[in-house]
This record gives structure tokens, C-alpha cells and sequence, in this order.
């Protein structure tokens, strides 16, 4: 008898449940856009209460990457568990089912072992391209029971605002809006995801919550009382060095917006910072909001949450105020893990990458994955923030019919672009990256060595090697 419960454990082991345990739910929160512009990251101006209560909460990844440094690649890679370089969706217009029809996403594995999955707002991306108006972008029926997205109320008009660059980049506009938080979509995904996390709970149902926020991506929409958390002088702007090294033709694909930006003066750049500001705020309430309900129902011991930005953004850093860069500042994403038996209130220095998310939360829900994964679970780091991060941490960005790649190690970030430049920089004291040091001699052998380890990831699929 004993033998037969040991096989029938040891059989449900190898499915991946744990008889008897309870399953955890999953909380994702995924923050569009969002750079290190977090109180709990060091930024002094911003105003993130609720996130940095996360970080309390929790572990704070200081040095996470995204491994494309725009919204689409970025989210199928971690919402595939693949690098951009084998999911060959490279681009904002490719719909990951195209590339990969038979894929199981994150939420699909745990919607599979009979999980309740929801996505409110922008977890796999949106847009035209993704059959947004006909339903196509949300992968409803595999990877999720329900999907939705809001627009703002009638009440949720704009007072003020303006586009920023004379209406030639459309987006490029900020505007500080009438109503409450629940007359803008990203009111409605917290409203929303809260209704999920409760009703899921009280019908005993382990759950998957995506809220996926637009803020602070652009349009810089947010209502009015962000806008006046951030008083005039209450910011201050970044400047680039004056011997800065200069820009490689393929290190920023500018074209119009190069331009623009050349054009702004310093109101306008002030008035981009703060609609970005005002975004971050915005989004951080709806944080809270969040963060009450597993307050109201104690389901803290009983839920991992994971809370990521899926690019960074530079605030004038190159003269850019974008994303789509193999900058620091465009590939580093802020991350925070709060997991049952992690450490709380620490920071982990390691390497990471937002890759390792899908292993971390099969890892957490005892799952076997449905396919190779190529990142690792995080939680030796949950456990133990002050162990050895990843070796190297890789991120890639398409440029037309060339590409670049970039590896980060501890100490270095190395650029390789397919039309023969390089990027060399030295975090140890350079970490704004304004000094290339790629043809120096005596860094040689370093860069051979940064060079084979790209070589690891391979060349990405449907683009020309160099
Ligand atoms: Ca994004």
C-alpha cells in the first residue's frame, strides 16, 4: 500500500502537482514604458508609495533586462519563455501566433493545470496589427478565460494639454484628464483585475491576474491630480556629457523622431518628464489598489507577485526620449518579486532577465514547463538575493534588414551591430554609457570574449546576418 501511494505521488510529481498543496495564485502587473522612474529604485523626484511598499514586500531586482527594448518582442519573449533571437518576433507588427502557432504562453501553461486566467489592460501587446479590433491580439480560449480593454469614459476628457512636437509625431502628446481614476482604461484594469482576484477567490479557484498598464507610455494621458503631484522645478533634466562618444549610424534608428526631439526646447522637455511623472504616479495608485485586496484577503502566503516595467526609456539621455535602443537605459527594466518564503525588503544586484520570468512562476506553481525554457527561475534569488546572478544578460533590437545585438555582464555591456560596429562601455565608472571603448587595443580580448558569448544567443531568425 505504501508503495502504491510513493508511485502515485511520484507520478503526480511528474505532471507537476503537488497533492494536497495549495496552488498559488499569480499576480502580474506589467508597467508599459517603465524605466527606473521608481522611488524604490533610487529616484529621488518621482512619487511611487505603493510601489516602493511592493519592494518592502518583496525583492527588488536591480539589474533586471528586457531582451528586446520595445513592447511586442519584449512580451512574447517572456510571455514564451524564448529569446526574441528563436521566437523570430522582432517587430510591433507580428502577432506571436503567426511565428509560433503552437506555443503554450505563461498564462496558457497554468490556464491548462485548471487555473482561472485574466488579462486586463496590455499584457501581450495591442495595436492594429494584432487584430486589436477584432479580438485577435488577446489569444482568449488558450492563453486566457477572459481578456478585456477600456477606453476612457466621457467624463474622462482632456483640460490640458498639448502635442509636443507640432503634431508631427502623433503620439508625442500629454494630457491631464477630468474625472477619476476609473474614466481612464487603467483605472478600469485595476477595477477590474480587483473583481477577478475576488471573485476567483471566493469560488476557490487558483487564478493568473494580468494588469497590464498603458501608463507612462505614451500618450502621456493621466488624470489631473498626477499632473499636480509634479509642480513647476519640482524635476530636473538629465545632460549628456560634452565629450560624449559619438552615435553609430545604427545605434539610434532617429529619422523623424531624431529631429523632433533636436527641436525641443527645454519647456518641452520639461513638460515630457512630467507626463511621464504623472503616468508613473497614476500607475502606482492603481498598484495599490491591487495591493489591498491581497491585504483584504490575506492571500499575500498564497500569491507570487510580479511586477516589471517591459522596457526601459531614456529621459534625454543620447538627446532621446524613446526607447528601441541597446542603452542601459532602454534595456533595463525595473523588477520586484514577492513570493511565500521569499525575502522581503531586499535587493539583488544580480544579473536577471525578464526571460526568467515564465521558469520562475512554473518553478513557484509546481509546474513542469510545456517546452525548453530559456531563462531560469528566480527563485534562488528570492531566497537568497545576495547569491550570483546570471553570467550575462542579452538583449537585441531589429534596425531595419540589420540588427544589433548586446550582452551586459557584471562589469561590462558590449554592442554588436550587424553592419560591423561595436559598443564597448565600462559600468565601473561610465554608467550612462557615454564613453565607447570598442577600438581601444588593450580591450581586444575582452571584446572576443563579449563576442563569443553573443554567439551563445545566435543570430535572430528572418534577419540577414551580417
Ligand atoms: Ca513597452
Amino acid at each position: 500500500m505504501r508503495n502504491l501511494i510513493l508511485a502515485v505521488f511520484l507520478a503526480a510529481m511528474t505532471v507537476g502537482y503537488c497533492p494536497g498543496a495549495t496552488r498559488l495564485n499569480v499576480l502580474l502587473i506589467v508597467a508599459d514604458d517603465l524605466r527606473d522612474t521608481v522611488g524604490c529604485y533610487g529616484n529621488t523626484m518621482v512619487k511611487t508609495p505603493n510601489i516602493d511598499r511592493l519592494a518592502e514586500r518583496g525583492v527588488l531586482f536591480q539589474r533586471a533586462y528586457a531582451q528586446y527594448p520595445v513592447c511586442n518582442p519584449s512580451r512574447t519573449s517572456f510571455l514564451t519563455g524564448l529569446r526574441c533571437e528563436e521566437t523570430g518576433v522582432v517587430g510591433n507588427n507580428t502577432h506571436f501566433r503567426s511565428k509560433l502557432p503552437d506555443i503554450v504562453t505563461l498564462p496558457q501553461m497554468v490556464r491548462q493545470r485548471g487555473y482561472y486566467t485574466a488579462a486586463y489592460g496590455k499584457i501581450f501587446h495591442l495595436g492594429e496589427a494584432m487584430g486589436e479590433e477584432r479580438g485577435g491580439w488577446s489569444d482568449v480560449g488558450k492563453s486566457w478565460d477572459e481578456a478585456m480593454l477600456f477606453h476612457p469614459t466621457a467624463a474622462g476628457v482632456v483640460l490640458e494639454g498639448r502635442n509636443l512636437t507640432g503634431g508631427v509625431l502623433k503620439w508625442c502628446h500629454w494630457g491631464a484628464t477630468a474625472g477619476g481614476d476609473d474614466d481612464q482604461p487603467d483605472g478600469q484594469n485595476a477595477k477590474y483585475s480587483v473583481e477577478a482576484m475576488e471573485k476567483q477567490t471566493a469560488a476557490g479557484k487558483p487564478w493568473f491576474v494580468g494588469a497590464g498598464f498603458h501608463r507612462p507610455h505614451d500618450p502621456f494621458l493621466s488624470p489631473k491630480k498626477y499632473f499636480e503631484m509634479y509642480p513647476p522645478g519640482s524635476l530636473k533634466l538629465y545632460h549628456d556629457p560634452a565629450d560624449i562618444s559619438p552615435l553609430l549610424p545604427l545605434s539610434i534608428s532617429g529619422g523623424d523622431f531624431t529631429k523632433a526631439f533636436n527641436a525641443f526646447t527645454d519647456r518641452e522637455r520639461m513638460e515630457f518628464l512630467r507626463g511621464y511623472y504623472a503616468g508613473v504616479s497614476f500607475t502606482d495608485a492603481q498598484v495599490g489598489r491591487l495591493m489591498a485586496v491581497l491585504d483584504r484577503l490575506n492571500l499575500w502566503d498564497q500569491t507570487l507577485v510580479i511586477f516589471a516595467g517591459d522596457n526601459g526609456y531614456h529621459h534625454n539621455e543620447r538627446s532621446w526620449w524613446n526607447k528601441a535602443t541597446l542603452f542601459e537605459r532602454s534595456c533595463r527594466v525595473p523588477l520586484i518579486v514577492v513570493a511565500p518564503g521569499g525575502q522581503r525588503g531586499q535587493t539583488c544586484s544580480g544579473l536577471v532577465e525578464l526571460l526568467d520570468l515564465y521558469p520562475t512562476v512554473a518553478d513557484y506553481c509546481g509546474l513542469k514547463p510545456p517546452h525548453r525554457l530559456s531563462g531560469q527561475s528566480l527563485r534562488r534569488l528570492i531566497e537568497r538575493p545576495d547569491a550570483k546572478g546570471k553570467e550575462a544578460a542579452f538583449t537585441m533590437v531589429g534596425r531595419g534588414r540589420h540588427y544589433g545585438q548586446t550582452v551586459r555582464t557584471d562589469r561590462w555591456r558590449y554592442v554588436q551591430w550587424s553592419d560591423g560596429t561595436a559598443e564597448l562601455y565600462d559600468h565601473s565608472n561610465d554608467p550612462e554609457e557615454t564613453r565607447n571603448l570598442a577600438q581601444l587595443p588593450e580591450h581586444a580580448e575582452l571584446v572576443k570574449d563579449l563576442k563569443m558569448k553573443l554567439t551563445m544567443v545566435g543570430s535572430p531568425k528572418g534577419l540577414n546576418s551580417p
